[in-house]
């Protein structure tokens, strides 16, 4: 009984915590992932027809841990682990571009509109996780711990 209230008062003293942001963990800020779907204009074809995605983290990241196709990568109709390159803009920024084109991952479509995701790992399925620059696993679920895979869907609207 001690040991359960204690664990209650420990949990509750962390969400208030996390709510005054006083104790943050690594996390994604953009695509906010209290969206859960991200916003239309969350991302671009370009000029080749490939997918950009801009992520912006809340600390600088250990670039090394950041791997397309692995630790960060797309989940598409036509395929479940779209790799592609990834380019840092600044230490807590990077975009994410697809090797395939948007044209092969979303087709063929069923309906004018198509749906994917992007995955950002913090849970390690043997492949690694992203970290911050110190060392701390990505809060990918942003539940205020470390660990937890980030999930945004997109929308291509047709
Ligand atoms: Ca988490």
């Amino acid at each position: 009984m001690k040991i359960s209230i204690r664990m209650a008062s420990q949990v509750l003293l962390c969400s208030l915590v996390v709510a005054l942001s006083a104790c943050a963990t690594f996390h994604v800020v953009s695509p906010d992932p209290g969206d859960v779907i991200a916003h239309v204009n969350g991302w671009i074809r370009n000029a080749t027809d490939n997918i950009e995605i801009t992520v912006v983290f809340s600390e600088p990241v250990d670039s090394t841990t950041v791997v397309a196709g692995t630790t960060i990568y797309l989940e598409t109709p036509t395929d479940g682990r779209a790799g592609g390159s990834v380019t840092w803009i600044d230490a807590k920024t990077l975009k994410f571009t697809s090797a395939k084109t948007a044209g092969l991952l979303l087709s063929p479509r069923f309906t004018t509109d198509a749906f994917f995701g992007m995955k950002i790992l913090g849970n390690d399925t043997g492949g690694g996780v992203v970290k911050a620059l110190g060392g701390t696993i990505l809060d990918g679920d942003a539940d205020g711990h470390p660990g937890g895979n980030y999930l945004m869907g997109f929308t291509l609207i047709g």
